[in-house]
């Protein structure tokens, strides 16, 4: 199985790490603009170096209640950095924004990959994509980052997922997006409660049936830290855990904070999953 993400072609026999990299001033404490730039390429060079496949470069949090960042402000956080990564780095990037002018601006300055919370479904979102050779995220969320978390409610969570990715996917597909272009991610913490996250982890099988790979994202999230306790520098281990439940239930990639740890337990994933049994 491979996913196709601009002039690269990833793998998919085996679980790829996305690395994320967040480009938000609170991200490089210092704040200036060259040290920021500079700083993320150092980061991302240290990311790649622990074993990241993929760089997921973001200037906008959307975790519940962000506050929303103007359109020059997230192109002034990301493109200079992804300028600069495009020259030095030897593996994928993708940008995690739900705008089109972003995703535009970072498909002319290098990206491979379009990392979409909104799946798309922002005014021309599609047609960029269509007219483009990177790779798509497709992920579902429920509500916005500000009103997501207020009372998520499903009667089905699994099947409202599963039904919107199927209905993603095939506009996608409908538009001219080749099928290995497309990733599909349940968007775990984007409007879900934590029996929700925990249902989706369970039946992960029957997102994966849909077709295209499926991309995961539950480091460091607030599931983690209600089962395990700890606040979101405390979830490391959990993450773990995490990660090798959805990889075992079918994900084929992880967006993480902590790409050594996570490298080193999939290799105990592949290890376990490759063997054949006599
Ligand atoms: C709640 C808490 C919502 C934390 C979002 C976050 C994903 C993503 C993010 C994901 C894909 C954070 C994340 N999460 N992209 N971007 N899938 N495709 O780390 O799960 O702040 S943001």
């Amino acid at each position: 199985m491979i996913f196709q993400c601009g002039n690269y072609q990833l793998n998919l026999r085996r679980p790829q790490v996305m690395a994320i990299l967040n480009v938000t001033p609170d991200s490089f404490s210092d704040g200036g603009q060259f040290n920021a730039v500079d700083k993320a390429v150092e980061r991302a060079l240290q990311l790649i170096a622990d074993g990241a496949d993929i760089i997921d470069i973001g200037g906008e949090s959307t975790r519940p209640g962000a506050i929303p960042v103007s359109l020059d402000q997230e192109l002034s956080r990301v493109i200079p950095v992804i300028e600069a990564l495009s020259q030095v780095c030897t593996v994928p990037l993708s940008i995690d924004t739900y705008k089109p002018e972003v995703m535009r601006a970072a498909i002319v300055a290098g990206v491979d990959m379009v990392n979409d919370i909104r799946a798309l479904q922002e005014p021309g979102a599609l047609d960029l994509l269509a007219s483009s050779h990177v790779g798509v995220c497709l992920m579902h969320m429920k509500g916005t980052p500000q009103t997501m978390q207020l009372a998520p409610t499903y009667a089905d969570v699994v099947e409202e997922v599963r039904l919107f990715l199927i209905d993603r996917y095939q506009v996608a597909l409908a538009n001219g997006i080749a099928k290995q272009r497309i990733l599909l991610d349940p968007g775990f913490g984007f409007g879900k409660r934590t029996v929700d996250n925990i249902a989706l982890i369970q039946q992960l099988a029957r997102l994966a049936e849909i077709g295209p790979p499926l991309l995961v994202g539950l480091s460091r999230k607030a599931v983690l830290g209600t089962i395990s306790g700890g606040d979101e520098f405390q979830r490391l281990h959990s993450g773990i855990a995490a990660s090798v439940i959805c990889v075992m239930n079918g994900a084929k990639m992880l967006r993480v904070h902590d790409v050594k740890a996570t490298v080193d337990a999939l290799k105990v994933v592949v290890a376990v999953m490759d063997q054949h049994q006599e």
